[in-house]
């Protein structure tokens, strides 16, 4: 469609929206300054480059063998930037440690410096993107049986608990590099595939790791620390260590940010309806926007109730500024880059609607009690002219509309398919 068309068709669904007193510009400007980080992992199927030979592992998997994946840093980045060109607004990088970029020796996790990520900082800094970090507690002969930081051996614990400690190092100087804070994410994969007979003492365990961990003070404009709590895994149906309950009761306690993952709950249960509890108790949290399709499966995200609700949440509750926005999942099944813009246009696209909602209209009816008015409002507003204002909020922020999937065709015949 042509720019005078995309106007055209802005103009007439801007008055519409105006008639419900919503002001469309005022949105777009709050949407323009809402960064999402894009997660490294969906780029190469969580591989990373440390090349250890041992499979995922921590209950994570990945199907599919579509093919093109980045197999090097410089083609994950050149990845990531098709991807970024395509998604209206500017964001951020999820970056896992096992995708150091050592200059010299390899190091071990335990050993990682703020250098082996030099590279991923100062492409970060070209693009004018922020840097977030996750330690990884998978992948690895020293996670290989399921437990890290709540291993009953002392040895190993330690391992995982200097891995912890060098990533907030790590993160803090990707802040400091960056002048953006980083959000350095902790999710470990500890359980047991079945019923425990101690489900105390791992806790214990993993209280005192945190603890060690977290104990250096790191300037909260450089890195802020989240922990992600799970409900199970695959081969950890059982237990596992680090349940919501357990985070969101360390998180509470140590002020920490607390790692909501869209997948992690059981099927009927959203994220959506948590934010609003839990963000009376703690100044800022992380979201790991993602799908499961009966279980935490890790599919695409995309513009369904659950995304919209999410949204709505943030915007209705006015948490925006203490959210942290990552999107989490992998699917090999279909082009990576494509699959990166999906979601990231996706979450986007949700925030832009529930930007758009006649929220103070929608809290009238409620609190007057006019249930019936609030449900017709609701179903009514559906149906606005957003689709309109997408796409010329993406002809503003210089990215292509519905044909964005072009250009990653072309970057597939080109690049990716050559691999
Ligand atoms: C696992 C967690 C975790 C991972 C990434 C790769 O269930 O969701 O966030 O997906 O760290
Ligand atoms: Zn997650």
């Amino acid at each position: 469609m042509s720019a005078e068309r995309i106007d055209a068709a802005y103009q007439l669904a801007a008055e519409r929206y105006r008639e419900l007193g919503i002001d469309t510009e005022a949105a777009m400007e709050k949407l323009s300054g809402i960064s999402i980080s894009l997660h490294c992992w969906q780029g190469d199927d969580v591989g990373g480059f440390e090349q250890q030979g041992t499979e995922l592992g921590g209950g994570l998997a990945v199907t599919g063998n579509y093919p093109g994946k980045a197999r090097t840093p410089d083609e994950l980045r050149c990845d990531a930037e098709k991807a970024f060109s395509l998604i209206p607004g500017r964001h951020r990088f999820s970056l896992h440690s096992t995708y150091a970029e050592p200059r010299g020796k390899r190091r071990e996790r335990n050993e990682l410096e703020p250098e082996d990520f030099q590279t991923w900082i100062d492409w970060a800094a070209a693009q004018g993107i922020g840097l977030d970090f996750n330690p990884t507690y998978f992948s690895h002969p020293k996670a290989a049986d399921g437990f890290t930081l709540a291993h009953s051996d002392a040895g190993i614990r330690r391992f995982w608990i200097e891995h912890g400690i060098a990533c907030r190092k790590i993160g803090a100087a990707m802040g400091r590099k960056l002048g953006k804070t980083c959000v350095t994410n902790f999710w470990i994969p500890d359980g047991y595939k079945d019923i425990p007979a101690d489900r105390k003492a791992p806790r214990e365990r993993l209280v005192q790791s945190l603890d060690e961990i977290f104990k250096e003070e790191i300037d909260p404009k450089l890195n802020l620390d989240a922990i992600e709590g799970k409900l199970f895994g695959m081969g950890v149906e059982s237990y596992t260590v680090g349940s919501h309950e357990f985070y969101l009761a360390y998180a509470v306690k140590n002020q920490k940010l607390l790692c909501l993952d869209a997948g992690h709950y059981h099927p009927t249960e959203t994220i959506a309806d948590k934010i609003s509890s839990v963000l009376m108790f703690l100044p800022e949290i992380l979201l790991h926007v993602s799908r499961g399709v009966r279980w935490d499966s890790d599919h695409v995200v995309i513009l369904n109730d659950d995304l919209q609700a999410l949204a709505q949440e943030l915007v209705r509750g006015g948490f925006l500024d203490r959210t942290h926005i990552g999107l989490d999942f992998f699917d090999a099944t279909i082009n990576r880059v494509a699959a990166w813009v999906i979601g990231a246009r996706a979450t986007i696209k949700a925030l832009l609607m529930a930007l758009l909602e006649p929220i103070d209209q929608l809290r009238r009816l409620e609190s007057d009690g006019d249930l019936t008015g609030r449900l017709a409002l609701m179903e009514e507003i559906k149906t606005l002219p957003f689709g309109a204002v997408w796409d010329y909020y993406c002809l503003r922020q210089g990215v292509p509309g519905a044909t964005w999937i072009d250009e990653v065709r072309r970057y597939e015949e080109q690049v990716t398919s050559r691999r």
